[in-house]
């Protein structure tokens, strides 16, 4: 891997181009990489070309339409392509971003010269990323997921639509040329083959990039589950204290005897990896679970409060009126005076994504504000709302990361906790009302799976 480093990288315009036949997976990576960005508050956002050639009126085209012989056809999605240009374009202009995904198969020389040579002209880089897979299970099982949600597809049977599908694939087949080394060694690229298999890079530049590279590097498609616990109710939590490395309460005790079955009814016989953080509490919580990896991570460690560590939000509110202000007005970036904001730990949680993207079955054990930054990674949760998420004491979560979404279920341990949530403009511990408006129901917002 060539490694250079760019002295201007703050003005870096990325522009990831998809490339592959339908069915490869180009969507599902490009939405991933979307959302791992803007995890990262790296401005990013992905242009379907799809969308396009809907908007310009092609909404159920049956294979026919895609033939590279039918110049009209074929004039249409060049159409299509430019729009989508002209957008990312603007986006890059107007709302300062970073990152545009072009979601598209992009599959002949041509093409990609055109893609490369106005990325250029206007100071965009652009990266390539082809999904080569010939894993026909693989395909398949693509090729019914798409031809069941494609709004191409609405007005047909699934039997017809997986036939057109089939058939699509094989114009695009006529003109793809798959990248390779010796003919695209001038470009910016990554080769995933099968996924993971095998993977080819060349001409990788930049740290954000490589950063891209790395992420793409660690997806897996196999179907998994990770499952999220806080630590048992602990002394401090008893107390209204915040930080510190205090032992369980007796419940918390009992939540982690009972963890143990709770886990085993849920995930069956499973071999589950058991990550904690290095605080009492969440070893504590994992010591009767049985399997034999358990891995403690100083960076699931609880948001550092700094000065205020081992103090009550009533306190902190009397000692430290305006800190105590600040951080109810933004939550996200307040930085405890010797502490972390919430942005620090989703800088320092970045190499967990990284790993949890490559296992298969993990349990975490984690804290409050750590478990609403993974949560809000896997379901997409917006800065704004993250730290202010519910995530109660002994309830077990379990997130199904999907194609297009992630599906989670919570399973209370009914064992009694106090309740440690703050809301905004107060220094009262305990959960909101979940009576009266919707305003105060915490998890209207989060529909259990999200698009
Ligand atoms: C991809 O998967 C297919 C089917 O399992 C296999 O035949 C092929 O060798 C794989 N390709 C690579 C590069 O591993
Ligand atoms: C030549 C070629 O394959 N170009 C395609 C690049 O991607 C867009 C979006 O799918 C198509 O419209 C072009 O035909």
């Amino acid at each position: 891997m060539v490694f250079r480093s760019v002295s201007n990288e703050k003005d870096l315009r990325l522009c990831v181009v998809m490339v592959g036949l339908p069915a490869r997976g180009k969507s599902f990576i490009s939405q991933k990489i979307i959302r791992y960005l803007s995890w990262l508050s790296i401005p990013s956002k992905c242009f379907n070309i799809g969308t396009y050639r809907r908007d310009l009126g092609i909404t159920e085209p049956n294979f026919q339409f895609f033939s590279f012989t039918n110049e009209e056809n074929f004039q249409l999605r060049e159409r299509a392509m430019k729009l989508a240009f002209d957008d990312i374009l603007k986006w890059f202009n107007d709302e300062n971003g970073v990152v545009a995904v072009l979601d598209a198969t992009n599959s002949t020389n041509e093409r990609r010269k055109w893609i490369k040579k106005h990325c250029e002209q206007n100071n965009i880089h652009p990266m390539f990323l082809e999904s080569y897979c010939n894993d026909n299970d693989l395909i398949s099982s693509n090729v019914v997921d798409i031809a069941s949600t494609s709004p191409d597809y609405e007005k047909v049977t699934l039997e017809q639509a997986k036939v057109d599908f089939w058939k699509r694939i094989d114009e695009y087949k006529e003109v793809y040329r798959s990248l390779s080394l010796e003919m695209d060694q001038d470009i910016s690229f990554v080769k995933l083959i099968n996924v993971s298999d095998e993977i080819i890079i060349n001409k990788i530049q930049t740290y954000l990039e490589s950063r891209i590279v790395f992420y793409v590097m660690n997806i897996r498609i196999k179907p998994k589950c990770i499952w999220l616990s806080r630590h048992g109710e602990s002394i401090y939590n008893l107390e209204q204290k915040i930080g510190g490395d205090s032992d369980l309460s007796e419940r918390g005790f009992q939540y982690a005897k009972k963890l143990k079955g709770i886990v085993k009814e849920n995930a069956g016989n499973v071999e589950l990896s058991v990550w904690t953080s290095t605080l009492k509490r969440t070893r504590q919580t994992a010591q009767h679970l049985p399997y034999k990896k358990k891995l403690q991570w100083k960076a699931l460690d609880e948001l550092d409060a700094g000065v205020c560590d081992g103090m009550t939000y009533e306190e902190i509110e009397e000692i430290y009126p305006d800190d105590f202000k600040a951080r109810d007005d933004d939550k996200y970036e307040y930085r405890y005076r010797g502490g972390e904001s919430y942005r620090d730990v989703v800088i320092r949680l970045e190499p967990v994504i990284m790993e949890l993207e490559g296992q298969e079955n993990v349990l975490i054990i984690t804290h409050q504000a750590v478990l609403r930054c993974i949560y809000a990674y896997f379901m997409n949760v917006p800065q704004e709302e993250s730290p202010w998420m519910s995530i109660p004491l002994h309830t077990l979560i379990k997130l199904e990361p999907r194609a297009y979404g992630t599906k989670v279920t919570r399973i209370k341990a009914n064992i009694p906790a106090v309740s440690t949530y703050k809301d905004k403009g107060t220094s009262h511990v305990g959960e909101r009302l979940e009576t009266g408006s919707g305003a105060h129901s915490l998890l209207t917002g989060t529909p259990e799976i999200k698009k």
